[in-house]
């Protein structure tokens, strides 16, 4: 009999499994990692549930519970003050909690395939005042904002064989997402690792779409010479509202005309810079060499081989450009011992002092920590002093100096409020909490 204590039980191990995020069994001292495809991936617990008292360094900030009660809680959307989208990833939900209360229905919920990092996992909804109002066949007018969602979708309810992952907008109209239109349909399998699925809306309103390499190390766009054309893993996906290429980057046939980036193993983070336009993505290595990285239009992260940093006497020729079209880049930070980096945010606001404005907030999974980095004046790279200035933090004492907030169980997702105070998602804790001035 499943009672309510095994099904809990089955629940955590779910989560130690999602928020591994691939721990090898070799130590890793050095910056670069040339990762092999054999690799061992050995599960762990190296993860944070979080003490349910989060701290902020800052002594003049504090973090307040906004609301305690989701299920692995994946990503969220504010659609004004008090006022949440959250996505909960085994459920394949979408919810609303206002002024601190879910409402008892969810918005939506699909059937999604759960297993490890499979599930509801990105959301973004458009500016209302920004969209079209007319679908592109002029067929359907838009009630309310797009809400985007990125899940791996499965067969029923009773077979969870995934048949994609997906990228779907819809509209939301009286408590309901409604109208669903299929905008990209990228592989789920081999899985179930890596399936990446953050999703943001960049300045030029189309949408920027994150995938890893889902388990397969096959594709061009993973940098294997001999292997095939770019098949819709291993990138980050630029597509209108309405699932159309903008402008092909590597190649000319779909999917490799939506490519806004490749080389990538696997993203829970993306988010433009307001100040430049620029785009930044984070990155989970296989255990060690998590990354920071400044993406511009063609960028090639390494994967595979390369993961951190490319070590001085790398062959770039080792890796796939495309004809040159394709240009390598080493991360802006790197991070030797694994954090599991999630959510990237750049902080348009001033409400937490002037020292934070504008500043990058990183989050992680396996301590629940908040990191701040300062940017350069041109913001194409990070402002790293002492022991980080070469870019990498070789040693958690390292990381140490750039920890904003800490206990805050795994972190999933960061958002700026209407209020202009952080609002912070924890998986650990199933919970919302915010950061504002003490
Ligand atoms: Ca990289
Ligand atoms: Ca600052
Ligand atoms: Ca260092």
């Amino acid at each position: 009999m499943i009672g309510p204590l095994s099904f809990r039980s089955g629940a955590v191990s779910i989560l130690i499994v999602v928020l591994i995020l691939n721990i090898p069994a070799v130590t890793h001292s050095v910056y670069a990692q040339i990762a092999s495809v054999d690799e061992p991936e050995i599960p762990g617990s190296n993860f944070s549930e979080g003490t349910g008292a989060p701290n902020v360094t800052n002594p003049n900030l504090r973090a307040e519970l906004v609301f305690k009660g989701l299920e692995f809680p994946t990503n969220m959307a504010m659609l004004g003050l008090d006022d949440f989208l959250v996505l909960e990833k085994s459920k394949g939900t979408v919810n609303r909690i206002v002024n601190g209360a879910m409402l008892p229905e969810p918005l939506l919920q699909v059937n999604v395939a759960s297993e490890v990092e499979r599930g509801m996992l990105g959301i973004a909804v458009s500016n209302a005042t920004n969209q079209t109002s007319v679908d592109s066949d002029n067929s359907t007018a838009a009630s309310g904002p797009y809400v985007f969602l990125f899940y791996t979708e499965a067969v029923s309810p009773q077979d969870d064989t995934p048949i994609g992952n997906r990228v779907y907008r819809y509209e939301l109209v009286d408590n309901k997402l409604v109208n669903p239109k299929l905008l990209i349909d990228l592989p789920a399998i081999p899985g179930p690792r890596h399936n990446g699925g953050s999703i943001t809306i960049g300045p030029d309103n189309n949408l920027y779409v994150t995938i890893g390499d889902v388990d397969g190390h096959t594709t061009e766009a993973q940098n294997i010479h001999d292997g095939g054309t770019p098949d819709g893993t291993g990138g980050i996906f630029r597509i209108t509202q309405d699932g159309e290429p903008v402008q092909s980057i590597i190649g000319e046939q779909s999917p490799s005309n939506k490519y806004f980036a490749y080389g990538v193993r696997n993203s829970f983070g993306l988010d433009f810079d307001p100040l430049t336009g620029n785009l930044w993505d984070t990155e989970n290595g296989a255990g060690s060499n998590d990354e920071i990285n400044l993406v511009e239009p063609g960028f090639n992260s390494g994967w595979l081989p390369i993961q951190g940093k490319a070590p001085a006497d790398f062959d770039y020729q080792e890796l796939v450009n495309f004809g040159g079209k394709g240009v390598y880049r080493d991360p802006e930070f790197t991070w030797v011992d694994t954090v599991g980096p999630t959510k990237v945010l750049f902080f348009d606001s001033d409400k937490l002092g002037n020292e934070y404005e504008n500043d990058m907030f990183v989050a992680d999974v396996h301590f629940g920590r908040i990191y701040d980095f300062n940017l350069n004046e041109n913001r194409t790279a990070l402002v790293l002093e002492g022991p980080v200035v070469d870019k990498v933090a070789d040693t958690d004492a390292e990381v140490e100096q750039l920890v904003f907030a800490s206990e805050f169980g795994a972190i999933t997702d960061l958002q700026i409020g209407p209020d202009g105070n952080l609002y912070v998602l924890s998986f650990g804790q199933g919970a919302i909490y915010k950061i504002l001035r003490s």
